[in-house]
């Protein structure tokens, strides 16, 4: 789709390439530094799959909810989560979004909307359906955005959840990034080759799309549709991206040696890279383009700087006591 488009579009490329670089810059640095054992809390990275969120940032308000999982920190920042407050929860400290008490895996800010992540997997599906529930009985304009992944499509809670947004009419919007696996199973193992995730979902009255998760202006535009339809108050919906993780279930690293994944696969979605994609469409559109990209990408690297500065001059919180003679 990026190769079709006239110059009427660089803006809107232009805006979604600034949010995509700097998630993963963000996420490039936690890397970098996560073996300094500072950031003591497990961290689940989304390199690769920056496009889906900064297309999402386009299409929703800013008192709009959402709700994550154990890979949020694209989410948590595309909401306009507060990047220190994201970097001082993991590094464990007091001035962190949940206090420094959450890590990684639970991030929230809720003076934008973002109310969560949790831990355990299709547990936050609920928690947005809830939210969309709160926000159609106070007869607000606002939707909850429910981001979930292909594992979590095996959760009954999946079901049950979708089940009450349709009876109910409610105002969700489910934005599955299917990213191909569940930690090392690959959705060809746990599921009928020939199933469409967003087929079998429609099966249950709900309208869906689907598309490629890494092109993010492709992206863009189904979720404003289906925000459209979302937020007029048409009922949920429920979107699938394809997209891939380019390094570890769990942690900073690379891990193409455990062989659950072939090197040619991960070296095929490594081409496909969203951010390089969009890069590429700009230079394309506007040599001119260089200067402000260089500008963008001095700025982020500075932002970076200052999050992690402030985690690390930031104290941890008071210990808690939590019984028995044991303090947290
Ligand atoms: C209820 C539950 N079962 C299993 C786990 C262990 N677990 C953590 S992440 C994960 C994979 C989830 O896959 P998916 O939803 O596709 O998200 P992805 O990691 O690919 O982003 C699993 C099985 C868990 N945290 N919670
Ligand atoms: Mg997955």
């Amino acid at each position: 789709m990026l190769n079709k488009l006239n110059s009427e579009s660089t803006e809107l490329i232009l805006r979604l390439w600034k949010n995509m670089y700097r998630i993963r810059a963000v996420e490039e640095r936690i890397a970098e530094r996560y073996s300094e054992g500072k950031m003591r809390c497990p961290t689940h990275l989304s390199i690769g799959q920056e496009a889906v969120p900064s297309a999402m940032a386009e299409n929703i308000r800013v008192n709009d909810f959402a709700v994550s999982t154990h890979r949020g920190h694209a989410h948590y920042l595309a909401q306009g989560g507060s990047l220190n407050a994201m970097i001082s929860e993991l590094y464990g400290k007091a001035t962190g979004c949940c206090g420094g008490r959450g890590g990684s895996m639970h991030l929230a800010d809720t003076s934008v909307g973002f109310m969560g992540t949790t831990a355990i997997v299709g547990n936050s599906i609920p928690l947005g359906v809830g939210l969309a529930l709160s926000a159609q009985l106070r007869g607000t304009s606002q939707i909850s955005c429910v981001y979930l992944g292909d594992g979590a499509i095996e959760e009954g809670v999946f079901y049950e959840s979708v089940n009450f947004a349709i009876v109910r009419k409610l105002p969700v919007l489910f934005v599955c990034e299917n990213n191909l696996y569940s930690v090392y199973s690959p959705l060809a193992k746990r599921q009928p080759q020939e199933r469409k995730i967003f087929k079998m979902v429609e099966a249950m009255g709900i309208r869906v799309n689907s598309c490629d998760g890494n092109d993010a202006l492709a992206s863009c535009t189904v979720i404003a549709e289906a925000v459209r339809l979302v937020r007029g108050g048409e009922g949920p919906y429920f979107l699938e991206f394809s997209t891939y993780r380019w390094r570890e279930h769990c942690g900073p690293d690379y891990d193409n040696h455990l062989n659950y994944r072939s090197p040619d696969e991960v070296a095929m979605w490594m081409e496909r890279d969203p951010v390089a994609r969009a890069e590429m469409f700009l230079l394309q559109a506007d040599p001119r383009l260089t200067d402000v990209l260089s500008k963008f990408r001095l700025s982020v690297v500075q932002e970076v700087d200052r999050a992690f500065e402030f985690a690390e001059d930031s104290s941890f919180p008071d210990p808690v006591f939590v019984g028995a003679g044991v303090y947290a």
